[in-house]
């Protein structure tokens, strides 16, 4: 059979069927295999079959199809300055996924050395046609912005897309002070009250790391606005701000999304970007005045270590859309690896996206909330429940009959002896991330007593205990209340330690005296994605054992405190193995 008819049949039963492999779960797949290229391989984290992946770009939903474009290197599982394309994969269910032929590709002077990040905006109109903006890298690395539409707008696969002949149609000129090596990553683009499309790009000026507004009228010919739409303070720490994101969000905790254009009352803003300097995604909450075109947010900042962040582990260059199907905003996230270049190279590919989280604004109106989509939960299978269990100190407790290299586990503790908590040092830097290290950041230990916590879940466990991950939660007394330090803690996760083995930290925003602490774990492979207080933090890791791999996983509850706490809930999941490019 010709190889387009293969494709096309292939297509067929990926629209038509669900995708989901009810009987194929990873390990029965992978048990034949142990090679570097199969054995860390995610199941059911988008990724492409081979070479490498960066940001996530473009996302949207068009006639009832999901889609999503990646920066990929088709030439080799490593980044390359000159020569990413955009990939692309739909899906009816952002669960099961379909690969695309490569949707843009350097073909233009103003894109010969790589077609770099950006987004995609769905015009209104006439009739609702999608529009994507992206830099282009040039002979000389300069970046500009461009545009591609559609071939076809009725085909909902949206296969072959046309540059725009106005190309560039941002692009640096003299006078406007833009630096030319640092102007990258469209936003979704948003209509004014005023019917004028806005759209930001990051750029970075001196020190100042900054989102450049643009304004037209007909989303062909922009403008540069006279003042960035925010920017860090001089001196900032953050480097460039990359892959800008803005968007609406509703007030009173609603779950419902709106759309990037909505305004008015019960709305306030989010302002997003990725500083370069340490790959963190932070955001700023606040108030988008549409007539000043001004971006208020509603605490100042230092620098990016002050800022909340959507994961404090590993994610990047993330990018939300609109889910006007199911009135959500979904939030993609790219999780690099967390090996040596060596190693990528010889397993044939390297990166992958976070699991799509459903992002809103909490009732306080001071943090987002990120929660995996509901769709996921289609691959839980054979549930494993534990009601009620006090949890000694210095206990462990093996959860067995769920593939632990591959699954979804949900626990919640409730914690009483709050007195018996360990105080917070003032000589400690009140650094999440370093005080689950164990450090001050100037050389000096914290020693962190074991009282109430650690305890929390060790995953991707071997026999022996050799390797592990350590997911949980120590609780400290500050001043008046309780800090909840959640730390994702990789130094045991692998016996090659040639891998980063960075121990991940946020503070959980959560009251321990009146609420349980929650935390699950999307355990696959070699991706451990953890929501804490119902996704008020997060931290994704990347880990790479070589003994607790696939059926040789284990996953256990452990308290490693001196004092009781009781799981009030845990329910596990092994997965089941979508349909993935
Ligand atoms: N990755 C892209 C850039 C973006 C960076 C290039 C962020 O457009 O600034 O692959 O990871």
């Amino acid at each position: 059979m010709a190889i387009s008819s293969i494709w096309l049949l292939a297509m067929l039963s990926f629209l038509l069927g669900n995708g989901v492999s009810h009987t194929e779960t990873s390990n029965q797949t992978l048990s034949s295999t142990s090679s570097l290229n199969q054995t860390y391989r995610p199941s059911f984290h988008f990724h492409p079959s081979k070479n490498w992946m960066n940001d996530p770009n473009g996302p949207m939903r068009y006639k009832g199809l999901y889609h999503l474009f990646y920066q990929h290197n088709p030439k080799g599982a490593t980044w390359s300055n000159n020569s990413l394309v955009w990939g692309h994969s739909i899906s009816k269910d952002l669960v099961n996924w379909f690969s695309l032929p490569h949707a843009l590709t350097p073909t233009k002077p103003y894109d010969t050395n790589g077609c770099w990040s950006g987004s995609a905006t769905i015009v209104p109109h006439p009739r609702g046609k999608p529009v994507i903006l992206y830099t282009g890298i040039d002979h000389k690395f300069h970046q500009t912005q461009n545009m591609a539409v559609p071939k076809n707008v009725s085909d909902p696969l949206l296969r072959e897309w046309v540059k725009s002949t106005k190309n560039p149609i941002m692009a640096p000129s003299l006078g406007n002070k833009i630096n030319t090596t640092s102007f990258r990553d469209p936003s979704t683009a948003w209509l004014g009250h005023d019917n004028w499309w806005r759209v930001i790009v990051g750029a970075q000026e001196g020190d100042k790391g900054m989102a450049l507004l643009f304004l037209s009228k007909d989303f062909v010919n922009w403008v540069k606005a006279k003042h960035p739409l925010f920017h860090s303070g001089k001196r900032s720490t953050m480097g460039m701000w990359e892959c800008p994101d803005f968007f609406p969000v509703l007030t009173n905790g609603s779950f419902v999304g709106l759309d990037t254009s909505f305004g008015g009352p019960h709305v306030r803003h989010v302002l997003k970007v990725s500083a370069l300097v340490g790959s963190r995604d932070c955001y700023l909450i606040g108030t988008y005045d549409t007539t000043k075109d001004s971006f208020v947010p509603d605490k100042g900042f230092e620098g990016s270590e002050s800022l909340p962040r959507y994961d404090y582990g590993k994610f990047y260059a993330s990018k939300t859309f609109y889910d006007g199907a199911r009135k959500r905003r979904v939030l993609w996230g790219w999780i690099n690896e967390s090996s040596v270049q060596e190693d990528d190279v010889q397993k044939g590919w390297a990166g992958i996206q976070a699991i799509p989280r459903t992002l809103w604004l909490d009732k306080s109106g001071k943090q987002l909330i990120q929660w995996p989509i509901e769709e996921i939960e289609k691959l839980r299978t054979k549930p494993v429940n534990l009601h009620s269990r006090i949890l000694k100190g210095g206990t462990l407790l093996e959860v067995s009959g769920v593939t632990a290299a591959q699954a979804d586990v949900e626990i919640s503790f409730q914690v009483n002896n709050l007195e018996k908590a360990q105080a917070l040092d003032p000589s400690w830097k009140l650094d999440p991330q370093l005080l689950c290290s164990g450090e001050n950041g100037n050389g000096t230990k914290v020693i962190i007593k074991r009282r109430l916590g650690p305890f929390g879940l060790l995953v991707l466990a071997s026999k022996g205990m050799q390797e592990y991950t350590s997911v949980f939660f120590t609780i400290l007394k500050a001043d008046k209340k309780h800090l909840v330090l959640m730390c994702s803690d990789q130094s045991r996760s692998s016996l090659n330690l040639k891998n980063d083995l960075t121990t991940y930290g946020a503070f959980l925003d959560v009251d321990p005296l009146h609420e349980n602490l929650s935390l699950r774990s999307l355990i696959d492979h070699s991706v451990v994605e953890s929501f804490g207080g119902k996704g008020k933090a997060n931290i994704a890791a990347r880990v790479y054992p070589t003994l607790a791999i696939n059926d040789e996983a284990h996953l256990h509850v452990f308290n490693n405190g001196t004092f009781d706490v009781k799981i009030t809930k845990l329910r596990a999941w092994s997965m089941k193995k979508p349909k993935i490019n």
